[in-house]
Protein backbone atom coordinates (compact mmCIF):
# COMPACT_ATOMS: atom_id res chain seq x y z
CA UNK A 1 0.00 0.00 0.00
CA UNK A 2 1.66 3.31 -1.06
CA UNK A 3 2.56 5.75 1.68
CA UNK A 4 1.83 9.52 1.78
CA UNK A 5 4.77 11.66 2.31
CA UNK A 6 3.94 13.59 5.45
CA UNK A 7 2.62 17.37 4.04
CA UNK A 8 4.65 20.24 5.50
CA UNK A 9 2.41 22.17 8.50
CA UNK A 10 0.16 25.25 7.03
CA UNK A 11 2.48 27.48 8.57
CA UNK A 12 5.89 26.76 8.72
CA UNK A 13 7.98 28.07 11.68
CA UNK A 14 9.09 31.19 9.66
CA UNK A 15 4.86 32.36 10.40
CA UNK A 16 4.10 32.86 6.68
CA UNK A 17 1.04 30.60 6.01
CA UNK A 18 1.76 28.36 2.50
CA UNK A 19 -1.58 27.71 0.39
CA UNK A 20 -3.40 24.73 0.18
CA UNK A 21 -1.78 22.28 -1.50
CA UNK A 22 -3.80 19.92 -2.96
CA UNK A 23 -2.44 16.72 -2.80
CA UNK A 24 -2.19 15.89 -6.60
CA UNK A 25 0.88 17.66 -6.71
CA UNK A 26 -0.37 21.15 -7.62
CA UNK A 27 -0.85 24.35 -5.49
CA UNK A 28 -4.10 26.16 -5.40
CA UNK A 29 -4.19 30.09 -4.78
CA UNK A 30 -7.80 31.34 -3.63
CA UNK A 31 -7.98 34.74 -3.64
CA UNK A 32 -11.49 36.13 -2.02
CA UNK A 33 -12.49 39.56 -2.96
CA UNK A 34 -15.66 40.86 -1.04
CA UNK A 35 -18.48 40.69 -2.55
CA UNK A 36 -20.90 41.94 0.29
CA UNK A 37 -23.98 43.75 -1.76
CA UNK A 38 -25.24 45.93 0.84
CA UNK A 39 -29.49 45.49 0.97
CA UNK A 40 -31.83 47.53 -0.94
CA UNK A 41 -32.72 50.72 1.76
CA UNK A 42 -36.31 52.28 1.70
CA UNK A 43 -37.60 56.42 3.06
CA UNK A 44 -39.75 56.65 5.08
CA UNK A 45 -42.18 59.45 4.00
CA UNK A 46 -45.00 61.89 5.28
CA UNK A 47 -46.94 63.68 3.50
CA UNK A 48 -48.91 66.66 4.67
CA UNK A 49 -52.61 67.36 4.91
CA UNK A 50 -54.94 70.36 6.14
CA UNK A 51 -56.33 68.67 9.46
CA UNK A 52 -53.20 66.28 11.18
CA UNK A 53 -52.29 69.09 13.95
CA UNK A 54 -48.61 70.18 13.95
CA UNK A 55 -48.56 68.55 17.34
CA UNK A 56 -49.42 65.05 16.48
CA UNK A 57 -46.66 65.21 13.58
CA UNK A 58 -44.03 66.23 15.72
CA UNK A 59 -45.21 63.85 18.58
CA UNK A 60 -45.27 60.78 15.66
CA UNK A 61 -40.88 62.30 14.78
CA UNK A 62 -40.00 61.79 17.99
CA UNK A 63 -41.81 58.43 18.93
CA UNK A 64 -41.49 56.88 15.68
CA UNK A 65 -38.53 57.87 14.54
CA UNK A 66 -36.12 59.06 17.43
CA UNK A 67 -35.50 62.41 16.61
CA UNK A 68 -35.12 65.44 19.21
CA UNK A 69 -37.55 68.00 19.49
CA UNK A 70 -36.24 70.68 17.58
CA UNK A 71 -35.72 68.24 14.61
CA UNK A 72 -38.65 67.28 14.62
CA UNK A 73 -40.67 70.23 14.46
CA UNK A 74 -37.80 71.27 11.47
CA UNK A 75 -39.16 67.90 9.80
CA UNK A 76 -42.69 68.76 10.27
CA UNK A 77 -42.33 72.68 8.88
CA UNK A 78 -40.53 70.82 5.49
CA UNK A 79 -43.23 68.70 5.24
CA UNK A 80 -46.03 71.22 6.01
CA UNK A 81 -44.29 73.56 3.37
CA UNK A 82 -43.25 71.36 0.68
CA UNK A 83 -45.76 68.71 1.00
CA UNK A 84 -43.69 65.86 2.30
CA UNK A 85 -40.28 64.82 4.37
CA UNK A 86 -38.51 62.26 4.54
CA UNK A 87 -38.59 60.93 8.46
CA UNK A 88 -35.40 58.18 7.82
CA UNK A 89 -34.34 55.62 6.10
CA UNK A 90 -34.56 51.79 6.52
CA UNK A 91 -34.05 48.36 5.48
CA UNK A 92 -37.27 47.23 4.25
CA UNK A 93 -38.80 45.32 7.05
CA UNK A 94 -37.94 48.40 9.11
CA UNK A 95 -39.42 50.80 7.29
CA UNK A 96 -43.10 48.51 6.73
CA UNK A 97 -43.00 48.26 10.17
CA UNK A 98 -43.06 51.93 10.95
CA UNK A 99 -45.34 52.86 8.13
CA UNK A 100 -47.65 50.27 9.92
CA UNK A 101 -47.69 51.92 13.75
CA UNK A 102 -47.60 55.46 11.97
CA UNK A 103 -50.76 54.85 10.24
CA UNK A 104 -52.10 52.84 13.37
CA UNK A 105 -51.70 55.64 15.39
CA UNK A 106 -52.60 58.33 12.99
CA UNK A 107 -56.32 56.72 12.89
CA UNK A 108 -56.26 56.18 16.84
CA UNK A 109 -56.35 59.82 16.81
CA UNK A 110 -58.50 59.93 14.37
CA UNK A 111 -55.90 62.16 11.76
CA UNK A 112 -56.09 61.69 8.16
CA UNK A 113 -51.85 61.70 8.06
CA UNK A 114 -50.42 59.71 5.65
CA UNK A 115 -46.90 57.62 5.69
CA UNK A 116 -45.46 55.81 2.72
CA UNK A 117 -41.98 54.16 1.88
CA UNK A 118 -40.23 54.47 -1.76
CA UNK A 119 -36.95 53.01 -2.50
CA UNK A 120 -34.01 54.88 -1.37
N1 LIG B 1 -50.47 70.98 7.54
C1 LIG B 1 -50.83 70.56 8.89
C2 LIG B 1 -51.48 71.70 9.65
O1 LIG B 1 -51.40 72.84 9.20
C3 LIG B 1 -49.60 70.08 9.65
C4 LIG B 1 -48.99 68.85 9.09
C5 LIG B 1 -47.61 68.74 8.97
C6 LIG B 1 -49.79 67.76 8.69
C7 LIG B 1 -47.02 67.60 8.48
C8 LIG B 1 -49.20 66.61 8.17
O2 LIG B 1 -47.25 65.38 7.61
C9 LIG B 1 -47.83 66.54 8.07
N2 LIG B 1 -52.12 71.42 10.77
Amino acid sequence: MPVEPPSPPATPPGGIPRPPDDGQGAVVVERQTAKVVPPPMYQVVLLNDDYTPMEFVVMVLQEYFKRDLETATQIMLKIHHEGRGVCGVYSKDVAATKVELVLAAARRGGHPLQCIMEAA
